[in-house]
């Protein structure tokens, strides 16, 4: 069976879950939230990545209804949560393009009762390579609605500046191939460095993503990254789990 019937069939029977990947406050020392992210059972095959079948889902319009539901049950998991744990849904280039997203986010914060200020939409450069004045209304939308954006990924693909001087957002995620080389390579560390500088001096936070060791950790510390996550603070893992973590840690 192909690939594109079985996502249709997922789409149709809720074969879909998410994982919660701990994100952790470095300025406040305790865990700040999560990012969602998706996981599908395909029958007959196990686990598939979201790499392996998120590119279809946007080739065939499914990304629209998929992404939907992420957003839903992301917002029904976390307003379970305590205090002012935000979660982080990430968006797909095509989920701006088809059009729908701010419906489906307004959907997903009216029926689960999260305050906006909670979540944050995580977008790649490939969001911002397209439709510039249309994407630039829409993120300026959303965020008016109290909704934040963070550029996810960067420092790869077509990485431009010229994107964060043009469009409104709340956070800089650093991509975890320049983490993974902190502590042996000292370019990456110059490299952390300048963008950790460049997104204060823009007035935005910093995530460092792919954080495993501690001493990642500390070299980001130093240089005022205010957020990190990574298998050092929590893999990916159900909404239950993530719960008793964040209720054992605060
Ligand atoms: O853990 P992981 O293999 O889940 O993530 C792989 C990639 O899939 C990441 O680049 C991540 O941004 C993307 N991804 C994970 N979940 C979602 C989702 O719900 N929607 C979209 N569009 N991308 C996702
Ligand atoms: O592109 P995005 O940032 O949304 O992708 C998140 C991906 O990174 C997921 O596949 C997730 O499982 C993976 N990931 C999260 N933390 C770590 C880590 O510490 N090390 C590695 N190698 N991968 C990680
Ligand atoms: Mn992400
Ligand atoms: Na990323």
């Amino acid at each position: 069976r192909s690939l594109e019937i079985d996502l249709r069939q997922a789409v149709e029977r809720g074969e879909f879950r998410l994982a919660f990947q701990p994100q952790y406050s470095l300025e406040q020392q305790r865990v700040s939230g999560a990012e969602a992210l998706l996981r599908w059972t395909r029958p007959g095959h196990g686990n598939m990545p979201p790499d392996q079948f998120i590119p279809l889902a946007e080739e065939t319009g499914l990304i629209a209804p998929i992404g939907a539901w992420v957003l839903e049950e992301a917002c029904r998991c976390a307003v379970a949560w305590p205090g002012e744990l935000g979660i982080a849904v990430n968006v797909s280039p095509a989920q701006f393009r088809q059009g729908g997203l701010e419906e489906a986010v307004e959907a997903a914060l009216a029926r689960s009762g999260l305050a906006a200020s909670r979540l944050e939409l995580e977008i790649t450069e490939g969001v911002l390579m397209h439709d510039t004045e249309e994407t630039l209304d829409m993120l300026q939308r959303l965020r008016r609605r109290g909704v934040r954006i963070a550029v996810d990924d960067f420092g790869t693909g077509y990485s431009s500046l010229g994107y964060l001087q043009k469009f409104p957002f709340d956070k800089v995620k650093i991509d975890r191939s320049f983490i993974q080389r902190l502590g042996q390579d000292a370019s990456a560390g110059a490299i952390v460095r300048a963008v950790v500088g460049m997104s204060h001096a823009l007035g935005v936070r910093a995530n460092a993503e792919g954080v495993e060791l501690r001493e990642q950790a500390e070299l980001l510390c130093a240089e005022g990254c205010e957020e990190v996550q990574g298998y050092l603070f929590g893999r990916p893992m159900p909404a239950a789990e993530f719960l008793r973590l964040v209720d054992t840690t605060t």
